[in-house]
């Protein structure tokens, strides 16, 4: 489970598929620290496994506001979601200094496992729910740049690219 970083788009490894996570082991517990740290040192509210290599189904969130603990979701599947919708610029460490308007369902159940295997379900809305289905997107290699039009896809791909060479 070795990672250097967090991936920047458009590297091909962050359109890979997360598999579930077999058993929550002490491994996968050192890897949600290891996230956490990345998470925070980037000043990021979430991170996906995915998104530092590793194609495990495992994120973490911390929405730092004093009102929502920080969460490990092991295997999070979303159950159910509201019919209203929220218009929000998502931020993802995998696109530096980029936003994309994204428009998510405003409330949602989910279900996942926690660091002791067991299986919870909970609900979310505003940021946490926007946070949520912004990670299980990554987990899916699903990406916020897939929201825009294929014309900004390709304007951004190409920002992105010329960013790597000379920056990162
Ligand atoms: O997945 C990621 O790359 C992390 C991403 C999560 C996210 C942010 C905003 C909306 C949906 C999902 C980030 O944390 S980017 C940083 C950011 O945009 C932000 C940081 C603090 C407060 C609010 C946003
Ligand atoms: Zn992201």
């Amino acid at each position: 489970m070795a990672e250097k970083g967090v991936l920047i788009y458009p590297d091909a490894r962050l359109r890979l598929i997360a598999e579930p996570v077999k058993t929550v082991t002490h491994e996968i517990r050192a890897l949600a620290d290891q996230m956490f740290d990345m998470m925070h040192a980037k000043q990021g509210i979430g991170l996906a496994a995915t998104q530092i290599d590793v194609q495990l189904s495992l994120i973490t969130i911390d929405l730092q506001d004093g009102a929502h603990p920080s969460l490990v979701l092991i295997n999070p599947e979303v159950i159910e979601k509201s019919d209203d919708m929220l218009d929000s610029e998502e931020g993802c460490l995998s696109f530096p200094n980029v936003y994309v308007k994204v428009s998510r369902a405003e409330a949602i159940k989910f279900k996942a496992q926690n660091l002791e295997g067991q299986w919870f379900e909970q609900e979310a809305d505003g940021l946490l729910a926007v946070c949520i289905q912004h990670e299980i997107d990554h987990l899916e290699g699903k990406l916020i740049v897939d929201y825009l039009s294929s014309l900004k896809k390709q304007i951004l791909r190409k920002k992105m690219k010329k960013l790597k060479k000379t920056v990162l």
